[in-house]
């Protein structure tokens, strides 16, 4: 398989933190790419026609993207784990911190796009403290949430941590630990885990 990949994201992340826990690692080629929403990259728009990444081609030769559906592909190959619970509560709600996590990333995507992309000159601050709020939103119910998370490495528990480790990476003015302690002290106990050590992202 190869992962069209790129060491700053935080949704590719997630999906190096699956195939390391899944023991797949060696079975996936990493294919560095770049995915900017001002430059469309033709070779990578060929394979996923949003121009993200992460894109997954399976060795049959199929593209596949976003993160949640190459995720979801991991979890179907008989690797033994399994990242995304069969069903009842535990399901929703794993799949409901894959949108926390996410949609916290989305936030933080757009505002680093708004601050680092576009000119100076057509920045709107409304637009950015919209954002930061979902952010600190997101951020208020992994708080409240962490509790629950036990010593899980699920879909749900990769998703928020990918997220909480973009926002060392990106954002670490808004110093997302304080005032957060259970979310920090969970976040370094899975940060210690082989698969998040070997994939911290890279700016
Ligand atoms: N929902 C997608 C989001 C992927 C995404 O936004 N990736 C960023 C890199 S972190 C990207 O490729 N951005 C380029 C663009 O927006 O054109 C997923 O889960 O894979």
């Amino acid at each position: 398989m190869k992962l069209l990949f790129s060491a700053a994201s935080p949704y590719v992340r997630k999906i190096s933190v699956l195939a390391i826990e899944a023991g797949l690692e060696g079975r996936i080629e990493k294919v560095t790419t770049a995915a900017t929403p001002t430059q469309r990259n033709p070779d990578l728009v060929s394979k996923n026609p949003l121009g993200k990444v992460p894109c997954l081609i399976t060795d049959e030769g199929m593209a596949l993207y976003d993160s949640r559906v190459i995720a979801e592909y991991l979890d179907s190959l008989n690797t033994g784990a399994k990242f995304f619970p069969a069903g009842g509560p535990a399901r929703w709600e794993a799949l409901m911190l894959q949108a926390l996590g996410d949609g916290l990333l989305d936030a933080a995507l757009l505002t680093r796009y708004e601050t680092f992309l576009r000119p100076e000159q057509f920045r709107w601050p409304d637009w950015v403290n919209g954002q930061i709020a979902k952010i600190t939103g997101a951020l208020d119910d992994i708080e409240s949430k962490v509790p629950g998370f036990g010593s899980r490495v699920d879909i749900g528990t990769v998703s928020v941590a990918c997220s909480l480790g973009y926002l060392d990476l990106r954002f670490a003015h808004l110093n997302w630990r304080d005032g957060r302690p259970k979310a920090a002290a969970w976040a370094a106990t899975i940060f210690e885990r082989p698969s998040f050590k070997q994939t911290v992202p890279v700016a």
